[in-house]
């Protein structure tokens, strides 16, 4: 079955700073999450759990390694209209820019999209964590008979800088709107919340960046050429012009789009019960079906951790970590809350003894890894100490980063043997 009434175009990121050093050889989207996931799988997943099953993905930069996901991925029949594009920033002769905000990226790509028959564009960000079911969304749209609507969920003052802030009437008809309001005016922009969410200190309504426009709106929107971000410019400059409705949602969402929320978002699968819940069969996430051989243990006190396919692995100790595909971790090596991404592959004893490698790929021996996020492919020598957390100060080198006491190792780097931070 295929949602023909909606189009959904995935907002796959802009410069990607914000998660940077893991965005500095891929796009946001292609980003690993949960040790075999990509980011951009959680839109498409539950865009495909609903049955909408059109999709594009805007990305400021085209990077292998999405198109290669993407296109291994998200096989539909043959006979089936469905289908994820990945449509990066292109010079055209009448735009010589790359994207100068969400709108504009949207604005760029309009004539991809008017190909297709629809009648709501399904607006979605790239970086969040979350299952919802947006067939309930576009129904309350047209049942509302709004124009606009924006999914919402009540968060704290602290929250409440970072989002677009809204006001409703007792329709869940849009009053107000202000774009992250600096924390001097929040006072006038609580609004009416369930008891559960005021008893969290959940008090102001934001948005979650997931909006729902009439075909016709949307087109007519950008024709104006002055407007180049949703959040600062068409969300507030349409609410006194066109009924936005307010889609509340009261469900687990979160923001990946830093360093310190990526990471946090990670370790929580490890939690007894994760708020993330990848074991629902009706939300299923999706991603790359890899044929990947089952996971290897030796000697190893696993505690609290989640370790994807193809690992080999004879720790003496995981614990509150996520280790991801084909990771490597040698003997008598403590690893602890880190999220491991692990690898594209694995070295042949042939390549070993041809490249005459010292350091394989993966953790070696008697290493102790603690508040780190490790990119993929790394060597990490033996007896490497990576003691991150809030003592460490921020700083960059070209083998690791350190934010907010992350310790995140980069994508290829070797650490060399005793190395520590
Ligand atoms: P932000 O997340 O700060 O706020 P923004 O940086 O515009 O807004 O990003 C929205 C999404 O679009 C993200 O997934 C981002 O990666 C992507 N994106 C950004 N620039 C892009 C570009 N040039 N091309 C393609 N994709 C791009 C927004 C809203 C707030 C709301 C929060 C909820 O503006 O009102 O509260 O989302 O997270
Ligand atoms: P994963 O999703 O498993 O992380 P990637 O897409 O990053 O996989 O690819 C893993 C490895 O396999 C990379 O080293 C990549 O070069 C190689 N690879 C995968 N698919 C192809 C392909 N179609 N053509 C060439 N190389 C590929």
């Amino acid at each position: 079955m295929i949602n023909n009434k909606v189009l959904a175009i995935i907002l796959g990121g802009g410069q990607g700073s914000r998660l940077y050093p893991l965005t500095k050889d891929r796009s946001k989207p292609a980003v690993p999450i949960a040790g075999k996931y990509r980011l951009v799988d959680i839109p498409i997943s539950n865009c495909i759990n609903c049955d909408i099953k059109r999709m594009y993905v805007l990305t400021q930069f085209n990077s292998a390694s999405l198109n290669r996901h993407i296109k291994n991925t998200y096989h539909f029949s043959f006979f089936s209209t469905a289908f994820v594009d990945v449509l990066a920033a292109e010079q055209t002769p009448q735009n010589k820019t790359w994207f100068q905000g969400t709108a504009d990226a949207v604005r760029q790509s309009m004539h991809h999209f008017l190909r297709h028959e629809f009648d709501y564009f399904l607006i979605l960000s790239g970086d969040q964590l979350y299952q919802m079911d947006y067939d309930k969304m576009i129904d309350a749209h047209e049942k509302s008979g709004a124009e606009i609507s924006i999914a919402t969920i009540p968060v704290t003052a602290k929250e409440a800088t970072e989002f677009g802030i809204l006001k409703s009437d007792d329709k869940h008809t849009i009053t107000s709107f202000i774009e992250k309001p600096a924390a001097e005016l929040l006072p006038e922009w609580t609004s009416e919340v369930s008891e559960d969410m005021k008893h969290q200190g959940r008090n102001y309504l934001a948005s979650m960046g997931i909006y729902v426009f009439n075909r016709d709106l949307l087109t007519k929107l950008m024709e104006n050429p002055d407007t180049n971000d949703f959040g600062k410019e068409i969300i507030p400059n349409a609410i006194d012009k066109h009924k936005t409705l307010s889609y509340q949602y009261e469900g687990y969402w979160t923001d990946i789009g830093n360093i310190d929320s990526f990471f946090e978002a990670n370790i929580g699968l490890t939690d007894d019960i994760p708020k993330f819940d990848l074991y629902d069969k009706k939300k299923r996430i999706y991603t790359r079906a890899r044929m990947l051989p089952t996971t290897k243990l030796s000697g190893t006190v696993v505690d609290k951790s989640v370790i994807a396919e193809g690992c080999i692995i004879s720790a003496a100790k995981i614990e509150k970590s996520v280790i991801g595909i084909r990771s490597r971790i040698g003997d008598e090596s403590t690893v602890i809350n880190t999220y491991m991404m692990g690898s594209d592959k694995y070295e042949t004893l042939e390549e070993i003894h041809r490249d005459k490698t010292e350091i394989l790929i993966g953790i070696g021996q008697r290493c102790f890894i603690k508040n780190a996020i490790i990119d993929k492919n790394c060597r990490i020598g033996d007896d490497v100490k990576i003691n991150g957390g809030k003592h460490l100060e921020d700083t960059e080198t070209d083998m690791y980063l350190i934010k907010d006491g992350i310790v995140v190792i980069k994508k290829g780097a070797t650490l060399p043997k005793k190395f520590t931070i």
